[in-house]
C-alpha cells in the first residue's frame, strides 16, 4: 500500500479534480503489475496496473489507495476489469465518498466472491486526497492558506519589499505545491503592491488558475497577470457592476465572476461556489492580510502552511500574515489542530488544519 501511495503522487497536478490513486498487483509474493491514475479523463489506476502486468493477474492481490470504482463515467467501472481479471483478493486504502461509489464497489466485488480488506494505511490515504474528499463532499475547493514570514512575523519589510524571506529550497517546496493546486487566489492589493505572476516555476509543473479578489475592481490592467490572462485562465472576483471596466479585462482574456457584497468585500463563501461549479477542487490562498482575515472569519479555510525565516525584519508598520480588524478577546481566536513540521534547509513549515 505505501507503494501504491507512492505511485499515486506521481499523479499530482494532472488529475484535478479526480482522486490521486495508485494501484500494486500482488502474486506469490512478487509484484507482477502497478500503475497509477496519470491523467484526468484517463484510465484509472486499477485498469494502468492491469494491464501493466507481466503475468496472469489471476489469484492475485489487487493493493489500491482508493476502493474501487463501480459506475461509468469517462471510464468503464473497475470492478468489472477486477472481475473479469479474475483478481481473488482486493486491499483498500481508503473508501471512495462518491456518491456513485460510497461503499458499492467494495460491496460488488464481494458479491462476485472476492475478498475484500479495508482500512489499510487508511489515514495516509484519507490525506493523500484531502483535496478529492473534501470537493466531492462539500463542492467548494479545498483552500490552503499559505504564507512565509520572519520570526518576528513579518511578510515585508516596513518598505513592503518581501524578495525573499524564505531559502531556495523552501521555494521550491511552494512551487511543488503550485503544480498540485488547481487554483492561486490574491486580493488585488497584493496585485497592486507585488505585481505577481503567480505562475508555477517548477520543471513541467502546471500553472494554477489565478483568482484575484477584487471587491472595486482596482486591479491595474497594466498588472502582469493580467497581461498574461490569455495564456493563463485568470479569474477577477468583483461587485463592481461597471460595464465598460469589466469589457477592458474581459479583452484582456480575463474572466469575470460578479460576486455580491457580504459587508466592505465580496462573499467569498459565494465566490467558493462560483469557483467549485468552474470544477476548480483547491486554492492556495497567497494573501495579503487582509483577505487572509476575511477568509479565516468567513470559514473557508481548510488548511494553513506557515513558512517560517530565520531572520527578523522590525519596523511597526511593516505587514503582518493576517490583519483586517482582528478579534477582541484571546478566546475568539481561530484555532487549528494536527501540527505538522517541515524542514527547508534552515526554514521551517508549520502544517495545521482548521479545526
Ligand atoms: C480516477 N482515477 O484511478 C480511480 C477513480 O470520471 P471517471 O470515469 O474518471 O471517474 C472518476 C471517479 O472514479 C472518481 O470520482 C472516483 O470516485 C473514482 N475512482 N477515479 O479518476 C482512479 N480509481
Ligand atoms: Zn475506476
Amino acid at each position: 500500500m505505501g507503494m501504491a501511495i507512492d505511485l499515486a503522487q506521481k499523479g499530482k497536478g494532472q488529475v484535478n479534480p479526480n482522486p490521486l490513486v495508485g494501484a500494486v498487483i500482488v502474486k506469490d509474493g512478487t509484484i507482477i503489475g502497478s500503475g497509477y491514475h496519470e491523467k484526468y479523463g484517463e484510465l484509472h489506476a486499477e485498469r494502468n496496473a492491469l494491464a501493466a502486468c507481466t503475468q496472469t493477474p489471476a489469484g492475485a492481490t489487487l493493493y489500491v489507495t482508493l476502493e474501487p470504482c463501480c459506475h461509468t463515467g469517462k471510464t468503464p467501472p473497475c470492478t468489472e476489469a477486477i472481475i473479469e481479471n479474475k483478481i481473488s483478493r482486493v486491499v483498500v486504502g481508503a473508501k471512495d465518498p462518491n456518491p456513485l461509489v460510497g461503499g458499492k464497489g467494495i460491496e460488488i466485488l464481494r458479491n462476485n466472491g472476492i475478498e475484500v480488506i479495508t482500512g489499510v494505511m487508511e489515514k495516509e490515504c484519507l490525506e493523500l486526497n484531502e483535496v478529492f474528499f473534501h470537493f466531492i463532499k462539500n463542492k467548494t475547493p479545498f483552500v490552503l492558506m499559505k504564507y512565509a514570514m520572519t520570526l518576528d512575523g513579518k511578510i515585508a519589510t516596513y518598505s513592503g519589499k518581501s524578495k525573499w524571506i524564505t531559502g531556495e529550497v523552501a521555494r521550491a517546496a511552494v512551487h511543488e505545491t503550485r503544480n498540485e493546486y488547481r487554483g492561486i487566489m490574491v486580493g488585488v492589493q497584493t496585485v497592486i503592491q507585488d505585481d505577481p505572476l503567480l505562475t508555477c516555476r517548477r520543471e513541467g509543473g502546471r500553472d494554477p488558475v489565478r483568482i484575484i479578489c477584487d471587491t472595486h475592481l482596482r486591479t491595474p490592467l497594466s498588472a502582469r497577470i493580467v497581461a498574461s490572462a490569455r495564456r493563463i485562465p485568470t479569474y477577477l472576483a468583483t461587485c463592481s457592476q461597471d460595464e465598460k471596466k469589466i469589457k477592458r479585462f474581459e479583452i484582456m482574456g480575463c474572466r469575470i465572476l460578479q460576486i455580491s457584497k457580504e459587508g466592505n468585500h465580496l462573499c467569498l463563501k459565494e465566490l467558493m461556489d462560483r469557483l467549485g461549479a468552474e470544477k476548480i477542487d483547491s486554492i492556495i490562498l497567497e494573501g495579503g492580510g487582509t483577505l487572509n482575515f476575511s477568509a479565516l472569519k468567513s470559514g473557508i479555510v481548510n488548511k494553513l502552511q506557515v513558512y517560517i525565516a530565520p531572520k527578523m525584519f522590525g519596523g511597526a508598520t511593516a505587514k503582518s500574515p493576517v490583519e483586517g480588524v482582528g478579534i477582541e478577546a484571546p478566546s475568539q481566536a481561530f484555532q487549528f489542530s494536527d501540527r505538522k513540521i517541515k524542514i527547508f534547509g534552515d526554514d521551517i513549515c508549520l502544517e495545521y488544519y482548521r479545526r
